[in-house]
């Protein structure tokens, strides 16, 4: 059966773009494949978080992947540093991947000039190894993510490809799917950014458990230009373009067709909030369920570590065997 693996870090509240990038095919997938969703705690440490705000954020994301509509009996959730084969085959990742072929990686490159140069963490560079690590020890055919993790995507393949050529067949080269619409929301009101957890952006930022007031004012007050014509192009007009690409993508209708149903910015942004309030309404709503039981989804993570574990060993071993590690007597 074909195997679905992908991620997220606990790394601030969940928004609007990890729902239509990222959890919208991940709740279309566990019908059809066999799914492990993982809370990449280790990832968040690239940065400085504060211990108990992680350890919040941690069973928070899990909630959310719940809230998205993940069924729990469906897939297999779990956190990433619940099952240490994660780290340890990064480190052989590591140990085949260059220090060229990270140093390209775009999103090192961002945020390493945001964080200030030298100081750096080094995990922050070597962080694309435990993302292939993650995605490899599940013999992982897809990967749903945004538009922003393809490069990352691609060092993955071929880690894999080099990993199989060198050491021989041990790994499944995996895929990425990201989806045609609302891949990569920008946020409302630095529509040259895209819409993240981390970045300090409360107005720009739609998050998921958002009351309907707090999504129509967002909305209402997004930057568009003052033209004032309705038309998609991303280039000249960022912000109108992000406003019709998430009218598409919730209406499921193209983005042509929603541009060319109106004259002025007013109707389409009052539209828009409404479609985003209807869209969120059942998130919220199992949000606050779920929360409400934080026992029943710490055990929920325990089981889920288990059955991860088990596949996850398997892979290591291969791994480790294939490069000429000494299997313990
Ligand atoms: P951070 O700001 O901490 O880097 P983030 O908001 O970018 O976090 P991640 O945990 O890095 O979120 O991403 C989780 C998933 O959501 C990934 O598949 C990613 O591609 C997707 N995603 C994140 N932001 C967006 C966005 N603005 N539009 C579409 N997809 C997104
Ligand atoms: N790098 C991703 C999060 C991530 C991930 C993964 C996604 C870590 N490991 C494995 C898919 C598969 C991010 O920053 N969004």
């Amino acid at each position: 059966m074909t195997r679905v693996f992908s991620g997220v870090k606990p790394s601030g509240a969940l928004h609007l773009g990890n729902y239509l990038g990222a959890f919208r095919q991940w709740v279309a997938d566990q019908q059809e494949f066999d799914c492990y969703f993982c809370v990449v705690d280790l990832h968040s440490l690239t940065v400085e978080q504060d211990p108990s705000q992680l350890r919040q954020a941690t069973i928070e994301t899990a909630i959310g992947f719940l809230s998205a509509g993940i069924e729990p009996d469906q897939c297999t959730l779990f956190v990433q540093s619940h099952v240490h084969e994660h780290p340890e085959l990064a480190w052989l990742v590591e140990c085949t991947v260059s220090f060229g072929e990270l140093s390209r990686m775009t999103q090192f490159k961002d945020k390493a000039k945001a964080k200030g140069g030298e100081s750096v963490r080094a995990g922050l560079f070597t962080y694309p190894a435990l993302m292939a690590a993650d995605i490899l020890l599940y013999d992982t055919d897809r990967v749903p993510v945004g538009d922003d993790q393809r490069q990352h995507l691609e060092i993955t393949r071929d880690v894999a490809i080099r990993f199989n050529n060198r050491y021989g067949e041990t790994f499944v080269v995996p895929e990425a799917t990201v989806p045609r619409l609302a891949a990569r929301v920008m946020d409302l009101q630095h529509p040259e950014n895209k819409m993240s957890k981390s970045d300090e952006s409360p107005q720009g930022t739609i998050d998921m458990t958002d009351t309907p007031e707090q999504i129509v004012q967002k909305v209402r007050r997004a930057v568009t230009d003052t033209d004032g014509e309705v038309r998609y192009d991303p280039e000249l007009k960022p912000g109108l373009a992000n406003l019709l690409e998430l009218m598409a993508a919730v209406t499921g209708r193209s983005v042509d067709e929603v541009a060319s149903g109106y004259e002025q910015y007013g109707p389409l942004k009052a539209d828009l909030a409404e479609a985003l309030v209807e869209a969120l309404r059942p998130v919220r709503e199992r949000y606050a369920r779920y929360a409400a039981d934080p026992g029943e989804i710490a055990a929920l993570l325990g089981q889920g570590a288990e059955k991860a574990a088990s596949v996850a060993s398997k892979t290591l071993a291969r791994a480790k065997d294939a490069m000429g590690l000494l299997p313990r007597g």
